[in-house]
């Protein structure tokens, strides 16, 4: 029998692999969806501390391989969120996982406060998103990121992860890294959109999305060879001690598999998800655990972060 389940944070899970934040993860009917799912997690949309509309639409699209995305934060609040997860816990037995994206430092200490006396099992920070008008991707600031994991870490009870940006220089990995060892923290998921694409329609000539003149976060199939990256280099430098959920253009097993073999404990599925609907997370665990049985896998520990390099 393959075993593809895991465990983040203590958390156990019974497959390897759950939505990613942002994606059909609004609502409660979008989350009781999720909990019906085959996902071995639900993942909440990004909150903050007041409920937001977002951008003005057309703000996600769908390209040939992938997605481009500026939804500007909409979500309900956090008090929505925290309501939600007592809701979610009554009735259905699956890791309940928030995630806080403030606007201010402040606004983070208020929200990983309230979540400490919450049913949800873990906390994922998304200091990451590209979309916010008129903010800088926190998750570049390397001081601001500091600080920040600082003051989260002083005030929260639950086990809690990053979700960061894609990085592309080995510099930058090492620092982020170097910061992140500091802290409390469980988990890395990496990554978020690659902020600021450009996607054109030529037959219009114009762009695709309204926000920003067109710019958003470019996430799927484009993705998931820096998703890959990120998430091997986390692996090694955060020397299995945090561990890292992988993120970014997992559409199949293999895909899945790929991400474990790089060090992922767990993959989040988000552009997939959009585009094929809920059945997504039984395909790609049921390929998974396939092509783990052709190889004559067991279960994840068999090959988690094994990968070979050419030398
Ligand atoms: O809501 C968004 O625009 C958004 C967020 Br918070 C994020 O973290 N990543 C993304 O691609 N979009």
């Amino acid at each position: 029998m393959i075993d593809i389940s895991t465990k983040i944070a203590g958390v156990k899970l019974d497959g390897c692999v759950f939505n990613a934040s942002g994606v059909r993860d609004e609502t409660l009917l979008d989350l009781e969806n999720l909990a019906k799912s085959k996902s071995c997690a639900v993942l909440m949309k990004s909150c903050t501390l007041a409920p937001r509309k977002g951008n003005p639409a057309p703000r996600c699209v769908n390209l040939k391989y992938g997605s481009i995305n500026s939804m500007g934060l909409p979500n309900l609040g956090y008090r929505a969120y925290i309501k939600f997860s007592k809701i979610l816990e009554e009735k259905y037995q699956k890791p309940l996982i928030a995630s806080i994206c403030g606007l201010s430092p402040k606004d983070n200490i208020i929200m990983f406060k309230a979540f400490n006396d919450t049913p949800v099992d873990l906390i994922e920070f998304n200091p990451g998103s590209p979309n916010t008008i008129g903010k800088p991707i926190v998750g570049y600031d390397f001081e601001e990121m500091d600080r920040l994991l600082d003051s989260v870490s002083k005030v929260t009870k639950k086990p809690f992860g990053v979700k960061l940006p894609p990085y592309f220089d080995l510099t930058h990995f090492e620092q982020m890294a170097n910061i992140i060892k500091k802290y409390p923290v469980k988990f890395v998921t990496c990554v978020n959109s690659i902020g600021n694409g450009l996607a054109i329609n030529p037959q219009t000539e114009k762009v695709l999305i309204k926000p920003k003149g067109g710019l958003g976060g470019i996430a799927g199939g484009y993705i998931k060879y820096t998703a890959l990256a990120n998430v091997r280099m986390f692996y090694q430098l955060l020397a299995d001690k945090i561990q890292v959920i992988g993120v970014g253009g997992v559409y199949s097993g293999i895909d899945a598999f790929e991400m474990i073999l790089a060090g992922a404990s767990a993959v989040q599925i988000g552009t997939a998800f959009l585009q094929k609907g809920p059945g997504i997370f039984a395909r790609v665990q049921n390929q998974l655990s396939n092509f783990m049985k052709k190889k004559g896998y067991q279960n994840l520990a068999d090959f988690r972060g094994k990968l070979n390099t050419l030398d």
